[in-house]
């Protein structure tokens, strides 16, 4: 296969994010329009709409026609098969609106999200949120920004020295019924009002509905952390490239060594812990710093 020209497969992410976006935004005045609501039910909190089909259809073919020699993973063709070394695009293609819950309310926080990964990295990745117009886009070696505009993180250069001073992002997911599901709430728990953790509670804990989005928001340094266990590879796959370019690290559960590679292995394993770039001190690097909060933060979980 032929060298990736990153640049352009950025441009092109880019565009298409953004008319997917545009899609989702008009999908919602008409919805709200017309009253229209019979979603198709995955589970009771699991919403998949007209809106999202129409997307679907939208950057499938796009992508089809630019590179028709790439794969796709997304849920109409992830069947638990391997991701293979080939560039592949991981999107959700069932559902492409992230956030989708979120989108059904008309809270903003909904985003599509649309990566590529070459050899189980992601290499490009693009989120947009049409109803905040924030984009944010990055590719392998070439920064992430937001708006195509202002680099990222956007908040300065911060220290973090325990996570009793951070803003952390997790979620409910869309599986409510299993243990899984009380040992999540019991971790929240324990970050979010004992001191169990960095000798300190952490300043918030925050619910936004939408992977993707979340992990940009830490990538851009507005969030500290974000956690969570069961997404997929296309909720998270352009968010940690995103993430990566802006001095983030991504692991994986803590039986996973913690050396913040994201391999294939990872990408599929659905369990996610994300930390923003910290600014080194005099005893410690970045990313000394990240793998240490990472190690606290995963200790208190299942
Ligand atoms: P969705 O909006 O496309 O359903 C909420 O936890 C976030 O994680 C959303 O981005 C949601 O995507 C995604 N998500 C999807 N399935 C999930 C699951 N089984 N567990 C946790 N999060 C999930
Ligand atoms: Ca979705
Ligand atoms: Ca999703």
């Amino acid at each position: 296969m032929a060298e990736l020209d990153l640049d352009s497969i950025l441009e092109f992410t880019i565009q298409l994010a953004r008319e997917a976006g545009a899609m989702i935004k008009n999908g919602q005045e008409r919805r709200f329009a017309s009253g229209a609501s019979e979603d198709q039910k995955l589970n009771s909190v699991d919403l998949v709409t007209e809106v999202d089909k129409d997307v679907e259809k939208f950057i499938t073919e796009k992508i089809m026609a630019a590179y028709p020699d790439h794969k796709f993973i997304g849920e109409e063709t992830y069947h638990g098969q391997e991701l293979t070394d080939d560039p592949t695009w991981i999107a959700d293609l069932r559902s492409p609106i992230d956030g989708t819950t979120n989108f059904v309310h008309g809270f903003p926080m909904v985003c599509t999200s649309i990566g590529l990964a070459v050899k189980g990295m992601p290499v490009v990745g693009v989120v947009y949120n049409p109803f905040l117009e924030q984009l944010f886009s990055a590719a392998k070696g070439r920064g992430a920004c937001l708006n195509q505009g202002t680099t990222l993180p956007c908040t300065g250069d911060r220290p973090l020295a325990s996570l009793g001073e951070a803003l952390i992002i997790a979620d409910f997911g869309s599986r409510r019924s299993n243990p899984q599901y009380k040992s999540k709430m019991d971790t929240m728990y324990i970050v979010g009002a004992t001191p169990e953790i960095g000798g300190k509670m952490a300043h918030s804990v925050r619910i936004l509905g939408s992977a993707a989005l979340s992990i940009c928001y830490v990538a851009a340094g507005m969030s500290d952390t974000y956690w969570e266990i069961g997404c997929w590879p296309w909720d998270v796959c352009a968010g940690i490239c995103i993430l990566h370019e802006a001095g983030g690290a991504a692991f994986g559960t803590k039986s996973r060594p913690l050396d913040g590679t994201v391999d294939k292995e990872m990408l599929m394993g659905r369990k996610y812990f994300v930390i923003r770039h910290i600014s080194p001190t005099e005893t410690e690097t970045t990313f000394e710093a990240q793998q240490r909060l990472a190690k606290e933060f995963l200790d208190c979980t299942d």
